[in-house]
């Protein structure tokens, strides 16, 4: 066998899209109706171009990522596509601004990306490379159910459990407990006792009133409660966990794997979930499945499930994928969901090209 060329960066192109949702999204911390998507493709000397894209949140900081990536683009030119190298490069010129928000989420963006071009030159698929296989993935259909009312809620679990998930995450923190319980019997009954209902309270609670939610919901049979207070109250989030019996979820606001560690040496949480580009791309996430690994958390991802899909395949105490399908409009070969579970591509890379087609109708003015 030929050994591949070491690859060399060439440059990046940063694309921004809008991209509509087809279920708009209410959670107790805002709105999102677009997907706001920095697309990156970061170009080799050698011809092989790495793929990857980052979730914005909101319009508002859409430009600016992809400035900053364009910024970066002069930094690593020439630069040997290794992305631990890379990564400690751009962390040190973000030493005394920090690597988090904007300039986090652009370093994980390249390092997701040099990670699809590595994958790609080898002709194999991410979970491959990293050292594991493509297998299925329990994945849990989180594209809808937003903070829209019990009834609402119970008609719209039905449509998303229906293409065979055994699993779905309703949005909670309504103005009082009596609804939140209301809105989890009737999705419940709707779905029926073989799906598991996930929860999540985007963080707005505070801790008392958290608590006594928690407690309130504890017969219930929920799967877990996710971020029930504000998500770095690490030590709020152990008073919490000490009342409930339902498994406390959180993560996806860990930004790298030092704030996680700090989570789990608090006690803060019986589950986690990383972000694949808030965690750190995925050199971030293999740190944050190592940590796992050795705590015992159950983890599962958050966003992003198309790269997550190969992460989870490598990572010793997967739990499940977060599925949803913001990005299938601009993708080729959107993730496939197969019984309720993520197949991951036996194709090369992590399974991410570009619709061509949906990205001019996306593209950001
Ligand atoms: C969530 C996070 C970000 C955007 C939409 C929804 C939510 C989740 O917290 O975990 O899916
Ligand atoms: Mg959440």
């Amino acid at each position: 066998m030929n050994p591949q060329p070491r690859l060399t960066v060439r440059d990046l192109r940063v694309r921004a899209v809008n991209v509509p949702m087809a279920i708009p999204l209410q959670t107790s911390s805002g709105t999102i109706g677009v997907a706001p998507l920095a697309l990156i493709d970061l170009h080799t000397e050698e011809g092989v171009t790495g793929a990857a894209y980052l979730f914005c949140y909101t319009p508002l900081v859409l430009k600016p990522v992809v400035q900053l990536l364009a910024n970066l683009a002069l930094l690593v030119k020439g630069d040997a596509v290794a992305p631990l190298a890379l990564e400690r490069k751009l962390q040190g010129r973000f030493r005394l601004l920090g690597a988090k928000g904007v300039a986090g989420m652009a370093l994980a963006g390249i390092d997701m990306a040099a990670w699809d071009a590595l994958a790609r030159a080898q002709g194999l698929p991410l979970a491959r490379a990293l050292g594991g296989e493509p297998r299925r993935i329990p994945a849990y259909n989180s594209c809808g159910l937003g903070m829209i009312g019990a009834e609402r809620a119970a008609a719209e679990a039905q449509q998303l459990a229906a293409p065979g998930f055994a699993a779905i995450k309703v949005r909670l923190g309504y103005p009082d407990l009596k609804t939140d319980l209301a809105v989890v019997r009737a999705v419940q009954r709707a779905v029926g006792d073989d799906v598991l209902l996930m929860s999540d309270y985007n963080q707005v609670l505070p801790v008392p009133e958290a608590i006594a939610r928690v407690q309130a919901l504890d017969g219930e049979g929920l799967g877990w409660i996710e971020e029930p207070a504000l998500a770095d109250d690490y030590e709020g989030y152990a008073r919490i966990r000490e009342k409930a019996r339902t498994p406390i979820q959180m993560g996806e606001n860990w930004w790298g794997t030092h704030e996680m560690a700090k989570c789990l040496a608090a006690g803060a949480t019986d589950l986690g979930m990383p972000d694949a580009m808030k965690i750190g791309g995925v050199s971030g996430w293999l740190r944050a499945a190592a940590l796992a690994e050795a705590a015992g958390l159950p983890v599962s991802s958050h966003l992003f499930p198309e790269v997550s899909a190969h992460l989870l395949a490598v990572s010793p105490t997967c739990h499940w994928l977060e599925y949803v399908d913001w990005a299938a409009p601009i993708l080729q070969e959107p993730l496939r969901i197969e019984a309720g579970h993520a197949v991951v591509p036996d194709a090369p890379g992590s399974g991410i090209a570009w619709n061509e087609d949906g990205v001019a109708r996306c593209l950001a003015e």
